[in-house]
Order: C-alpha cells, then sequence, then structure tokens
C-alpha cells in the first residue's frame, strides 16, 4: 500500500469534548481537559505515526465571539484550522444547542473538506435523542460520516480512526515517524500548571491567568522548573496565593505530581506569581506567550 499522510483538525464548540478526543485518538495526554469553557487556547499537534501513515491531529480552541485580544488569537487558530486540513473532525455532543455559531457551520460547509462528524457524550443521553442528533446533523453536513461517540468511555472510537486513514491523501510523513507533537516540554509543563488553575479558581481567576515556565533545567535524576503565573491585576495575586499560601501549594503539588508522570522523571517545581497588567489585550504580552503563532 502507498503511503498517507495528512492533516485531521478538530473543531467545534467550547466543551464538547475536543481535547478528550485528540488525547483518546493519540494514546497520551497531550491537551489538558477540564469542565470549564475554554480550556484549549492554542492549536495543539498529536501525530500517530505508523509503517504507511501518519496522521496529524490538532486540537483546537472552542468556537466563540471574541470579546478580547486574546480569544481572536485563539478564534485565528480556529480559523486556520479550515485551510490546511484534510479532514475535518467536527465535534459536537449530546447538551450542546445545535444551532449555536451557525457562521462557523457554514465556513466548514463551504471549505469542501471531507468532513466527519462526531456526535461526543452519548454516555450522558439515550438511544432516541442519539438517533434525532443524527439526522439533523445529517442534514447539516450532507454526505459527512457521523459517528454517535462517548470519548470519556472510549466507545466507538476505533472506527474513527479507520474511516480517517481511507480519507487521508497518499504522500511522505510531514514529521519524524516517532515525533509525537510539536509542542515543547515548557508547553506542557505550562498546561499542567493551567488545568489545575482551571480546576481550583472559580469565575473570572482563570480565565485572566497565563502560566510562563522561565527555567526549564534537565539534570540527570531531577528536572528544575521554575514557573511564573501571570495576573492581569494587583487583586487577583493574593487570590492566586490563597491564605497562608494554600491555594498555590495546592496547584504546586497537583502539578508536579502530573508532570512527574508527564515526564517521567523527579520534578522540582517552583511557581511564582506576577502582575502582567491587562495582558489578555496587549499586543506584546500575547506575543511572548506564544499566541502569535498561527
Ligand atoms: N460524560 C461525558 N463527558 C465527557 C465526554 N468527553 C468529554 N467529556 C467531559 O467534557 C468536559 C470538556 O472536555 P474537553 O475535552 O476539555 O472539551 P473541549 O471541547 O476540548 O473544551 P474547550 O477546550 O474548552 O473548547 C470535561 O469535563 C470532559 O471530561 C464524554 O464522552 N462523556
Ligand atoms: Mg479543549
Amino acid at each position: 500500500m502507498a503511503h498517507k499522510a495528512g492533516f485531521v483538525n478538530i473543531v467545534g464548540n467550547p466543551n464538547v469534548g475536543k481535547s478528550t478526543i485528540m488525547n483518546s485518538l493519540v494514546g497520551e495526554k497531550l491537551s489538558i481537559i477540564t469542565q470549564k469553557m475554554q480550556t484549549t487556547r492554542h492549536r495543539i499537534k498529536g501525530i500517530v505515526s505508523g509503517e504507511d501513515f501518519q496522521i496529524v491531529y490538532s486540537d483546537t480552541p472552542g468556537i466563540l465571539k471574541p470579546s478580547y485580544k486574546l480569544q481572536e488569537s485563539m478564534m485565528r487558530f480556529v480559523d486556520t484550522a479550515l485551510i490546511d486540513a484534510d479532514v475535518i473532525l467536527f465535534v459536537t455532543d449530546v447538551k450542546e444547542k445545535v444551532d449555536k455559531n451557525p457562521d462557523y457551520i457554514e465556513k466548514v460547509r463551504k471549505s469542501n473538506m471531507p468532513v466527519i462528524v462526531l456526535i461526543n457524550k452519548i454516555d450522558l443521553s439515550n438511544q432516541e435523542e442519539v438517533l434525532k442528533l443524527f439526522d439533523y446533523w445529517g442534514n447539516v453536513f450532507p454526505g459527512a460520516d457521523i459517528f454517535p461517540i462517548s470519548a470519556l468511555e472510549k466507545f466507538n472510537i476505533e472506527p474513527i480512526f479507520d474511516r480517517i486513514l481511507e480519507l487521508l491523501p497518499e504522500g511522505p510523513a510531514f514529521f519524524p515517524k516517532d515525533e509525537l507533537t510539536d509542542r515543547n516540554e515548557r508547553f506542557f509543563m505550562q498546561e499542567i500548571v493551567r488545568e489545575k488553575i482551571l480546576l481550583h479558581y472559580q469565575k473570572e481567576i482563570p480565565y485572566s491567568v497565563e502560566v510562563e515556565v522561565e527555567e526549564f533545567k534537565e539534570e540527570e535524576k531531577i528536572i528544575n522548573i521554575r514557573t511564573v503565573i501571570h495576573v492581569e491585576r494587583d487583586s487577583q495575586k493574593g487570590i492566586i496565593i490563597g491564605h497562608q499560601g494554600k491555594m498555590i501549594k495546592r496547584v504546586g503539588t497537583e502539578a508536579r505530581k502530573d508532570a512527574e508522570e508527564f515526564f517521567e522523571k523527579k520534578i522540582f517545581l517552583e511557581l511564582y506569581v506576577k502582575v502582567a497588567k491587562d495582558w489578555r489585550e496587549k499586543d506584546g504580552a500575547l506575543k511572548q506567550f506564544g499566541y502569535d503563532k498561527f
């Protein structure tokens, strides 16, 4: 068989399970997952290679109407995902309103790319409801493959892979076969810390935070990592640290444990908080944090 390779871009509304699906297709926890909207802020590639194929998945932020500059950058990642795809995985779930974001659906339809619709979270629904959604999406994307799945329970994931392989064009690999992602170690450390912040802080706090690894020094038996948590305002600094430093300690402990599992090495993690005033609205800060690379 000739070698096949291509880009499979995962798009959809916030919180429908895009990142859970990518991790499950790649078999590694590359993307962070939480119950909160806008967990994913970047485009993150996950690469799966075999002897005669290479699939380059991209996880993307959920689609939204931008209300500040950070979100504008996030939506640029989503838009470019429609340009360079060989296959689009359009993710929806059994909970979201089907007519949310009609403009984006129109863009996907007009892209003329092969679309696979994934109706996720069927573990929360019943057969009748799922069949209704199946009909609905069949009308929206005529000719598209539609798979009801549960990414959480890893139900019906295998057939997606088989179908992608059929749709991929013939061609050589884009990345070395042993490469798993386009992101570096610092990025994953930042994301691990950000996941803990999304989990433990409420309201606007997780959205006002950016995490930056200042130093990542790998030694034989340990990795020393210094990480800054940037907040938008002075008042948020105290909230992140918490009474007697309890909150930030918890973030640090949990992030360190996850990182030790991810990097398979002992970690010394140092966290501190800095104010980067209104960084979500500033081009310079957004560039510093990597939101200018599409
Ligand atoms: N019950 C159920 N929950 C799921 C399933 N897949 C994902 N979830 C949950 O849905 C929430 C959102 O999952 P994510 O994978 O972060 O969703 P996302 O689409 O990447 O979200 P954003 O990055 O914020 O756009 C998490 O709490 C997941 O555990 C599923 O099949 N069933
Ligand atoms: Mg996500």
